[in-house]
């Protein structure tokens, strides 16, 4: 394409075969130690680490590059506490009443509950917000394309990013989450899409013995 108005020439530096390979298989082998953490230490953690790995996670490919996504950075213990009680309170919700056995049976492996101590316990929690629309400094109000698939990638992203820099996340979905945005006081047009606790393990943390699906039962190559 001819450089005109509004585009520039890509930065790709296109790579050997056999760098790209050992570069595939090095990142493959980093990312299979990537656990989700239930058992965090008090540890303080850099802001700066959380700060690029937030800018990483904004990098994500989104609809129309409207960029749907916000971040709170919960470091504050007294906020802390709050999304911890009413969080377990929804839990409790879910594990008394609202999730079927099937359910209950598939979490069972995990050896969850409706106790959530590492909400108070990690040093930050990152919370995800999903913007449906963005209004402007202005109050210009305009639609945004593909949410979900956005903020999704923007969140895989940004653990990806947390993992490699060496602190470890759980991904934490109380459900309904509307108390994000009273706790954070957000607008009223972003929804939580998702809690990230973050932090350094506690000392002789255990995860589950579970298993990642071999490649032949994940994908099909047809050639
Ligand atoms: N939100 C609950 C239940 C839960 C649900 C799924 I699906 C998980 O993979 C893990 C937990 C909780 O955090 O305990």
């Amino acid at each position: 394409m001819a450089e005109s108005k509004g585009f520039i020439p890509l930065n790709f530096a296109v790579q050997e075969p056999e760098h790209m390979e050992r570069a595939a298989q090095a990142f493959y082998q980093q990312m299979a130690t990537r656990r989700s953490v239930r058992d965090f230490s008090p540890q303080p953690i850099p802001d700066s680490v959380l700060e690029s790995a937030i800018l990483a996670a904004g990098t994500a490919p989104s609809g129309a590059n409207m960029q749907p996504w916000h971040f709170v950075v919960v470091q504050n213990p007294e906020l802390k506490t709050q999304i911890r009680q009413a969080a377990e309170k929804e839990e409790r919700e879910l594990y008394r009443h609202r999730a079927s056995d099937e359910w209950l049976d598939a979490l069972a492996p995990l050896g969850t509950d409706a106790s959530k101590p590492f909400l108070e316990t990690a040093p930050a929690l990152i919370a995800i917000f999903l913007k449906k629309v963005t209004i402007d400094a202005d109050g210009t109000k305009h639609k945004n394309y593909y949410t979900p698939e956005s903020v999704g990638i923007a969140t895989g992203m940004l653990i990806t990013a947390l993992h490699k820099a060496g602190l470890a996340t759980l991904t934490h979905t109380p459900s309904p989450m509307k108390f994000l945005t009273e706790i954070l006081q957000r607008p009223s047009h972003e929804r939580p899409f998702l809690l990230l606790v973050v932090g350094y393990p506690a000392e002789g943390a255990l995860v589950p013995n579970i298993q990642r699906l071999p490649l032949s039962d994940t994908a099909t190559f047809l050639k």
